[in-house]
Order: structure tokens, then sequence, then C-alpha cells
């Protein structure tokens, strides 16, 4: 079942809703992309996710797909002629795809989050230290993953490449926010690296939030209502 009509429920701000894009471009499917307004939720996502009534929602055909990670490993199968392989090829490079993309998101982005509303230098610290750790830990997953090719997957941007690459741009913003650089070339050389070819990659260059707009979307919903 790879024909139907494919549309995607999303905001272009959202690093999860970055990621089936990004495979969608790498499938080189074209698809109508359902944009979200911030603050509210549309009937058709409401009806397309009711469980947890978040974005990305993938309707192929009309039938929903939920969830950024599910929706990149549907998106690989459904389409597994065209454009490169998303998924690892052997079971265990595709277990530790999963094992960290999971620990991205778990772990690593509640840190990033958690920095982001992170009040008085103390704080600042503890999540600066908590950030640390965790992109210590992922450049040694790159070195172990990308066993010296260019990506977490090889030659081409992977599960884990697009898992990772979605939260770059929130990454910049909060570096700009915050003054204080939390992707370090001297601590994580191979992470800066791979950061660089993962935002020029022809796939994500067209779906990559530009710095200085999602700084300002950033204001607008950061912004602490007036007392
Ligand atoms: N685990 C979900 C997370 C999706 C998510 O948090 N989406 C946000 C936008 S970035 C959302 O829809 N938030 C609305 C809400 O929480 O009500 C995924 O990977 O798709």
């Amino acid at each position: 079942m790879s024909s139907g009509e494919v549309k995607l429920i999303g905001a272009w701000a959202s690093p999860f809703v970055m990621r089936p894009r990004v495979a969608l471009n790498l499938k080189s499917v074209p698809y109508e992309f359902l944009q979200e307004t911030f603050g509210s939720k549309s009937e058709l996502l409401l009806k397309s996710n009711p469980v947890h009534k978040k974005i990305p929602v993938l309707l192929h055909a009309d039938k929903p797909v939920c969830e950024s990670n599910i929706i990149v490993e549907y998106i690989d199968e459904t389409w597994s002629s065209s454009g490169p392989s998303i998924l690892p090829s052997h079971p265990y490079d595709r277990a530790m795809a999963r094992f960290w993309a999971a620990y991205i998101d778990e772990k690593w982005f509640g840190a990033l989050r958690n920095f982001l509303k992170a009040e008085g230098e103390e704080e600042k610290k503890a999540v600066i230290a908590q950030m640390e750790e965790g992109n210590a830990l992922l450049e040694k997953a790159f070195i172990d993953c990308s066993k010296g090719k260019p990506f977490f997957n090889g030659d081409n941007i992977g599960y884990l490449d697009i898992s990772l690459g979605s939260f770059l741009a929130w990454l910049r913003v909060t570096e700009l926010t915050a003054s204080h650089k939390l992707l370090d070339e001297a601590k994580t050389p191979s992470l800066c690296k791979w950061a660089e070819l993962f935002c020029n990659d022809p796939a994500v260059k067209p779906v990559m939030p530009e710095t200085a707009k999602l700084a300002e979307f950033a204001k607008k919903i950061f912004a602490k209502p007036q007392a």
C-alpha cells in the first residue's frame, strides 16, 4: 500500500513534525502540509489522533499514523524501494538506533526543555551539567553507530540522524537565548561536524526552521503572562 494521497498534520516550528518531513523528502514522497495554529487543535487533528491529540499525524489514503518516530518507520517501510533506507539494515544496528532515539526523546530533550524553563543560576547550572552529560553520551553513540562515516546511519541520513537532528534548530535557539554554547566543538567534535552536515543535507535544508524566525516564535510561546 504505497499509493494514495499523503497529508501531514503539523506545524513548521515543531521538532517532532520535522522528522516525517525529512523522511518524506528522503523518499521523494509529495505530501500536503496541513499546518495547525499554535494554541488550538483542529477537528481533523482531534479525530486523527484522539489518544494524544498531538502533532505530527501522517494521513496516508486517509488512514492516520501518529508519533513521529513511528511515522518515520512507516514511511521507510511503505516507500522501501524509493530513496535510501532510513532504518539500518542489520537488526543490531536497528536496535541501537531505536535505543538512542528513545534516550533522546525521554532524557536528552527533557534536559533541553528544562533549560528553556530554568530560573536562576543554580537551576541553569544543573541543567547545563545534565545536557553536557547527555551530549557526551551521544558523541560516543555517534562514534559507535557511524563507524567512521558522516552520519549515525553511515553514508546517508537515517533514523537516529532524523531523531536528534530535528532538535538542532531548537538547540540553536536555546544557545542564543541563554548565551551559552550547548553543543561545544571542543567537547563533542564529531557531533558538531555531524550537525553541520545534517543541516546542509538537501532533504533537511528546506524544512529546517530558520534560527531568527524560531527565536521570535519561542519568545512568543514562552512569554510569561503579565501580572
Ligand atoms: N511523542 C510525540 C511528541 C509530539 C509532540 O509533543 N508534539 C507537540 C508539538 S511539538 C504537540 O502536539 N503539542 C500539543 C500538546 O501537547 O497538546 C511524537 O514524537 O510525535
